[in-house]
């Protein structure tokens, strides 16, 4: 079957992991994604966080799939030659190198047109333009500069950085949007365009609840739903909200059983008002369905603590499986604290390809997430991330090089 980006050529520059998510996705979709990386290093978390010594990290596997690597120096004049001949030759370059690289090593925007005026520049940055426009960022830095971290943890804590990668992974989603948006645009307009996400951006993108929030604060002084309402105080600012949900129905984590052995026996309970009478009924509070404190939202939300406090009582009887299976027969919404190893072990995840097993020549079997995105005609196979320099050869042929032009660059040192 054919898949949506057949004929799509991408000249992947990107390193680390906000780069590498983007023309991953890419490569699902069936881009071309021909990954440049320095001969003898190559991306540097090919090394990091190893768990077998010289074998490529899952850090780097992970996050490489279904790509061709080549090696180029393209700091030696005849490396960057080649890499003009690749230019000349792919649709999409895309990186995420510190600010100003590329334009050191020659490569200008107006250089890349000189070359393919339909080339497509896509760029993670950490800062878009302003005050910090310069700087090298990293994950938590984008998740702390972005209002993730200020917004998250608990009212007496310090801020707290979160496992999803909104900075790296979140950025990259969203550079490949804007990427395909461009392609698009292409057929229209024959012309390339340069496309940045900077982290900062998307980071908080993905945080614009809290700056509704923050405007819903400063008109009237107060939010109700947080767990700061009512007997605890207001800044000026947007407050951690501890584990409250985001939207208008309440929700918060509570203890299964076994909570006191399993870090993980917990789940999430929310609130919903159409399903009050039946919570009420599930926990024994039959009461609380018309009791004039209890039963609408607004006279619920400064008794919420309370609440929560009853339903964990019963929680508590039940292990969270047992729970969401009672909940669930009365559409009570909640959903069950996974651990990565129950996940990883989890068949239905497996059967739809969001977990994959994959096996890799030095390192064997090992797991992946695969394609979150589902396309009905054209369906992802997850291939294994390639060895440093594997495609260079086949690449180099593709590109037009003879042998020995191949031969004479390696011993060069250009490739
Ligand atoms: N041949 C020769 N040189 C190469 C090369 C190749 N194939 N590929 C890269 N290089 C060189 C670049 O030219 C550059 O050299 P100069 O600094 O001399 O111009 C250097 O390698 C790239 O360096 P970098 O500054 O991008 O890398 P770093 O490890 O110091 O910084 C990072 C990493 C991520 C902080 C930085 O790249 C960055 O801020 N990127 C943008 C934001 C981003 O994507 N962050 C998320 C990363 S994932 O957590």
């Amino acid at each position: 079957m054919s898949k949506a980006l057949d004929g799509v050529r991408i000249l992947d520059f990107t390193h680390v992991q906000s780069g590498p998510t983007c023309t991953q996705l890419l490569a699902w979709f069936g881009a071309d994604v021909i990954k440049v990386e320095r001969a003898g290093a190559g991306d540097i978390t090919r090394e990091q966080l190893r768990d077998i010594p010289d074998v490529d990290s899952l850090y780097f596997t992970m996050l490489n799939h279904n790509k061709r690597s080549i090696t180029i120096d393209t700091k030696n004049p005849e490396g960057k030659l080649v890499l003009e001949t690749l230019i000349e030759q792919c649709d999409v370059l895309v990186e995420n190198f510190a600010p100003g690289a590329l334009d050191r090593m020659g490569f200008t925007w107006e250089r890349i047109q000189e070359l393919n005026p339909r080339m497509i520049v896509a760029s993670v940055k950490g800062f878009g333009p302003g005050p910090y426009e310069d700087c090298k960022v990293y994950e938590n830095v984008a998740q702390c500069a972005g209002g993730a971290a200020s917004t998250t943890g608990f009212d007496d804590g310090p801020p707290v950085v979160s496992g999803a990668q909104i900075g790296d992974s979140g950025t990259g989603l969203h550079l490949a949007l804007g990427i395909v948006t461009a392609l698009y645009q292409r057929t229209q307009t024959g012309r390339g365009q340069k496309v940045l996400a900077a982290m900062q951006d998307g980071v908080l993108n993905l945080c614009r609840v809290k700056l509704r929030d923050q405007q819903r604060l400063e008109r009237t002084g107060t939010m109700k739903e947080y767990p700061q309402y009512p007997n605890g105080t207001f800044g000026e600012a947007v407050p951690r909200a501890g584990n409250a949900s985001g939207g208008g129905q309440p929700g918060w984590i509570l203890k299964c059983k076994g909570w006191e052995t399993d870090p993980n026996a917990y789940i999430y309970f929310i609130t919903q008002a159409p399903v009050w009478a039946k919570i009420c009924n599930v926990i024994g509070k039959e009461e609380w369905a018309t009791h004039p404190d209890y039963a609408t939202p607004a006279a619920r939300l400064p008794h919420l603590k309370d609440i929560f406090a009853e339903i964990e009582r019963w929680t508590m009887t039940k292990s969270k499986f047992e729970a969401m299976e009672i909940l669930n027969k009365y559409d009570i919404p909640c959903g069950p604290i996974l651990s990565m190893k129950e996940i990883a072990e989890e068949p239905s995840l497996r059967k739809t390809g969001t977990i994959v097993e994959v096996d890799h020549p030095t390192r064997g079997k090992y797991l992946t997430v695969g394609n979150p995105i589902k396309l009905s005609d054209s369906p992802t196979e997850v291939k294994r991330s390639p060895l440093l320099g594997e495609h260079t050869d086949e690449v180099m042929a593709e590109l037009g090089y003879s042998p020995e032009q191949i031969s004479a660059l390696r011993t060069a040192g250009a490739i």
